[in-house]
C-alpha cells in the first residue's frame, strides 16, 4: 500500500479523499494556492505545501508544480479528485512517467473516452446502443450542412472534445442550423483546442442516468447500480439521488451489464461513471463516461455501502478487486443536494464572502460533505460548489423527509447559497413523486420567498457581531471569574447558571 498519498485538489472533494487515506493510516500531503491557505483541506493533511497564486492556472491546474511537490515530499501517489486535472492526460501521462501513481484511469483510457466521437464509434462497433447521429468529428462547415440536414430535426450539436454538456447546442429547426454550426465549431476551438463538432438526434426530455463502476487491472469490473441526475441546470447537476424512479431490476440489470461492458471494451480501470439518456420508452443510450471519482458518489455509498475512495486507492495499489456483483444491492434511498456559493434568488449569481455563522445539520441518515467552517473566506474564483447535502432513508420519502429536515437545520451566514433552492424542490410535487425528466429545473417556478437575502444578510451581521462580543466580554470578566459560571446563555435575563 502507498506510503504516502498527495491531494491534488481542494474543497470538499479534497477532504473526502484525505478521509478515506487517514482510515486507511495513509499519510497525505495536501496543496493549496494562497487563496486557501486557512482551507480545510489544509488543516487536514499531514503536510501541506503552498503551489501558487490564487488563480486556478496558476495553481491546482500547474501540473509541473504539483509534481515537484510529489516529488520532494515522497509520494508515491496522487489523487486528483473531480475537476481540475482530474481528467488531464498529461497530468497522468506526467505521473505516470514520474512514476508516482494516478489514482484514476491509465492516461490511455482517458485520452480515449475524453474524445467523444473515438468514444461513441468504440462504442458502436461494440454493439452498444449510442444516441443516433453521427460518429465522425466534422469540421468542414459544408460537410456538417449536409450531414445535420439529412439528420433531422431536432438536433444536437455537441464538441468532440467537449463532455459533461460544454459546447452542447440544440438546433430545433433547418433555418437555425448553419449559424449553430459555425458558432459551435468556433467555440470548440476556443475551449478545447478542438474545433471538431459532431451531431446527435435530440431526445425530448429524457432522463439522465448513470451508472458507477469500480474496474481492477486484472479484469474484474462490477457496477454500483445508478444515480439519476435529471435535475440539472444548465447542464450543471443540483440533485442526484439512488435509485432512480423509473428503475426496475430488469433494467438496472440490463443497463448495468452494458455500463460494464462499455468499461471492459475500453480496458478501463479504477472508479468511473457511464453516463446514459433514457427516453420515456425506457429505451437507454449511451451518453458518455466520466473517467474520474464524480460528485455525487457518495449517493451510490450511502445505498450500497461501499467507500468508492478506498476502492480507487486498492485498486491503485495493484490490489484485486474483493467485491463481487452478487454482494451489489441497493438498500434504501439516498438524495444529495450540492450547497453552492450561489443565490438562487439572482439568476445563481456566485457569491464569496466569509462564513459568518455555520450549523451543518446531522442525526439520523444524514452526511455533510463541507469544505467549509465559520470564519472561512470563501473564494470567488473556483466552483462555487462548498458542500454537499445527503440523506438515507428505508425509502425514498423517509430520505426526502430528512432531506428536508436537514437543509431547514442548515445554516450558512455571511454568503449566499442554494439551500432555499433544494427546500423549494423538495416540496415539489412532481420531484417528490418521482415524474420528473431533465427539464424539471426550466419548468420550476421558483421566487424569491420568506426573508430577503439583504435582512439575512443583516441579522448574520448582529449574529456575528453579538458572538465577538460575547467573546470579549467572557475574557474580560474572565479574571478571577470561574467560566463555569459564565457558561450560562449570553443574554438570559435572570441568574447566570451556577
Ligand atoms: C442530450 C440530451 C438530449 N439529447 N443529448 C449531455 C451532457 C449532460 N449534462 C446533458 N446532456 C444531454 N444530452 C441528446 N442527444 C439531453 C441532455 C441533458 C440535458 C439537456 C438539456 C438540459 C438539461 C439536461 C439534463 C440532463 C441531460
Amino acid at each position: 500500500m502507498f506510503k504516502k498519498i498527495l491531494v491534488a485538489n481542494r474543497g470538499e472533494i479534497a477532504v473526502r479523499v484525505l478521509r478515506a487515506c487517514k482510515e486507511l493510516g495513509i499519510p497525505t500531503v495536501t496543496v493549496y494556492s494562497e487563496a486557501d491557505r486557512n482551507a480545510l483541506h489544509v488543516r487536514y493533511g499531514d503536510e501541506a505545501y503552498c503551489i501558487g497564486e490564487p488563480p486556478s492556472t496558476e495553481s491546482y491546474l500547474k501540473i509541473e508544480k504539483i509534481v515537484d511537490v510529489a516529488k520532494k515530499c515522497g509520494a508515491e501517489a496522487v489523487h486528483p479528485g473531480y475537476g481540475f486535472l482530474a481528467e488531464n492526460t498529461l497530468f497522468a501521462k506526467r505521473c505516470e512517467k514520474e512514476g508516482i501513481t494516478f489514482i484514476g484511469p491509465s492516461s490511455r483510457a482517458i485520452k480515449l473516452l475524453g474524445d467523444k466521437t473515438v468514444a461513441r464509434k468504440t462504442m458502436s462497433n461494440a454493439g452498444i446502443s449510442i444516441v443516433p447521429g453521427t460518429e465522425k468529428g466534422l469540421t468542414d462547415e459544408k460537410d456538417a450542412m449536409r450531414i445535420g440536414l439529412k439528420l433531422g430535426f431536432p438536433l444536437m450539436i455537441k464538441a468532440a472534445g467537449g463532455g459533461g454538456g460544454k459546447g452542447m447546442r440544440i438546433v430545433k429547426k433547418k433555418e437555425e442550423l448553419k449559424s449553430a454550426i459555425k458558432t459551435a465549431m468556433a467555440e470548440a476551438g476556443s475551449a478545447f483546442g478542438d474545433p471538431r463538432i459532431y451531431f446527435e438526434r435530440y431526445l425530448i426530455n429524457p432522463r439522465h442516468i448513470e451508472f458507477q463502476i469500480l474496474a481492477d487491472s486484472y479484469g474484474n469490473v462490477v457496477h454500483l447500480c445508478e444515480r439519476e441526475c435529471s435535475i440539472q441546470r444548465r447542464h450543471q447537476k443540483m440533485i442526484e439521488e439512488s435509485p432512480s424512479c423509473i428503475m426496475t431490476p430488469e433494467l438496472r440489470k440490463r443497463m448495468g451489464e452494458i455500463a460494464c461492458k462499455v468499461v471492459l471494451t475500453c480496458n478501463y480501470t479504477n472508479a468511473g461513471t457511464v453516463e446514459f439518456l433514457v427516453d420515456k420508452d425506457k429505451n437507454f443510450y449511451f451518453l458518455e463516461m466520466n473517467t474520474r471519482l464524480q460528485v455525487e458518489h457518495p449517493v451510490t455509498e450511502l445505498v450500497t455501502g461501499v467507500d468508492i475512495v478506498k476502492e480507487q486507492i486498492h485498486i491503485s495499489a495493484g490490489e484485486k478487486l474483493t467485491l463481487k456483483q452478487k454482494d451489489v444491492s441497493i438498500r434504501g434511498a439516498a438524495i444529495e443536494c450540492r450547497i453552492s456559493a450561489e443565490d438562487p434568488y439572482n439568476n445563481f449569481m456566485p457569491s464569496s464572502g466569509k462564513i459568518m455563522q455555520l450549523v451543518e445539520p446531522s442525526g439520523p441518515g444524514v452526511r455533510v460533505e463541507s469544505g467549509i467552517f465559520e470564519g472561512f473566506e470563501v473564494p470567488i474564483l473556483y466552483d462555487p460548489l462548498i458542500a454537499k447535502l445527503l440523506t438515507w432513508g428505508r425509502d425514498r420519502n423517509e430520505a426526502i423527509a430528512r432531506m428536508k429536515r436537514a437543509l431547514s437545520e442548515y445554516r450558512i451566514y455571511g454568503i449566499k447559497t442554494t439551500i432555499p433552492f433544494h427546500l423549494h424542490v423538495m416540496d415539489n410535487d412532481s420531484f417528490i413523486s418521482g415524474k420528473y425528466d431533465t427539464g424539471f429545473v426550466e419548468k420550476l417556478s421558483f421566487e424569491r420567498g420568506g426573508r430577503t437575502q439583504d435582512e439575512i444578510a443583516a441579522i448574520a451581521a448582529v449574529i456575528y457581531a453579538t458572538k465577538q462580543q460575547k467573546q470579549v466580554t467572557i475574557q474580560k470578566r474572565g479574571k478571577g471569574y470561574n467560566l463555569w459560571k459564565m457558561a450560562g446563555r449570553v443574554g438570559f435575563k435572570g441568574q447566570w447558571h451556577t
